[in-house]
């Protein structure tokens, strides 16, 4: 049973690999997804200097998913650039970029422009934790047709983008409008759910201490909505844009129903921190038990077919 996927020209082996954001910031955690059996490797969202974030808690998880405002921790893009140049694996690297403006995003995509050794950039048009600038990027439908239409001007790499989630059919249409002029390689849908809030009755505070407790929200809490944001974008996105899921996949028959929707590929975040590189392994196994029960021998058998009435 085949569960590899190709995503514009990138050959994956397996679908599911780990999301931005989550134990990929560091040589030794990137050495161990590496070395997993993720398909591929997703960075740290990273800005031109190393950050330290903002001060924690900034994490916090239950049953029902989880919480943060890690506010951009990273080691800085020379070191991804150099980590890239060095590594020796075949594994696709899919390298996230999150600059904190428009200008240092052109930075960054400038540096990344003349390096080798990397398949994909993920441009994250998405993070909801920032102190310095508490603005959604991809909520900017005008601000990001202009960054696109100067970005396409010099940038000749692949190039994806990680999107917010959205909730109105009109926002999903103007964006796969936006993205549709351009040649992008791929989209994630979703980032965490901005601006969550988690209450600690004992205490009557909030869980986590960055900007007053609110934060974005990720884990199985946000699966409807990033499926729905999937198969929304699977509808008005160009056919060859292939869409990378992520959001709350927990189990193999998550996995599935994002296959279903349309998706590509999908990226584990909150189930990964919680269960660390033996989360790979169990998915791809619990995906093939479906697989085969269906007698399905590869995600085209069923990909995008969800049945509507
Ligand atoms: O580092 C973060 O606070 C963060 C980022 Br950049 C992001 O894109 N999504 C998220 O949930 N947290």
């Amino acid at each position: 049973i085949d569960i590899s996927t190709n995503i514009n020209g990138i050959k994956i082996s397996s679908c599911i690999m780990n999301a931005s954001g989550i134990l990929c910031c560091t040589e030794k955690e990137l050495y161990n997804l590496m070395m997993s059996s993720s398909g591929a490797v997703v960075t740290k969202s990273c800005t031109i200097k190393p950050r330290k974030g903002n001060l924690k808690p900034r994490y916090f998880e239950w049953k029902g998913g989880s919480i943060n405002s890690m506010g951009l921790p990273n080691l800085g893009i020379d070191f991804y650039l150099n980590f890239l140049e060095k590594k020796n694996s075949k594994k696709p690297f899919l390298l996230s970029i999150s600059g904190l403006s428009i200008e240092e995003n052109y930075l960054i995509l400038r540096k990344a422009n003349i390096s080798s050794n990397m398949n994909a950039i993920e441009l994250n048009l998405s993070c909801p934790n920032l102190l310095e600038k508490d603005k959604i990027l991809g909520y900017d439908f005008s601000k990001i047709s202009d960054f696109l239409e100067n970005l396409f001007q010099f940038y000749k790499k692949p190039l994806g983008v990680k999107l917010p989630p959205y909730f109105e059919d009109f926002h999903f249409r103007k964006m796969a409008f936006i993205l549709n002029k351009y040649p992008i390689y791929f989209v994630t849908c979703i980032n965490s759910l901005p601006n969550g809030i988690c209450i600690d009755i004992n205490k009557e505070s909030v869980v986590i201490h960055p900007k007053k407790g609110f934060g974005g929200i990720g884990g199985l809490s946000i699966k409807p909505f990033a499926l729905a944001n999937v198969r929304k974008f699977y509808t008005y996105l160009r056919k060859d844009i292939p869409i990378i899921g992520c959001g709350g996949i927990c189990t193999g028959k998550d996995v599935f129903e994002y296959i279903l929707c349309g998706a590509s590929a999908v990226q584990i975040g909150t189930q990964f921190l919680k269960e660390g590189i033996p989360v790979f392994d169990r998915l791809i196994k619990e995906l093939i038990t479906i697989l085969k029960n269906k007698n399905y021998s590869s995600l085209n058998s069923f990909k995008g077919k969800l049945n509507v009435f």
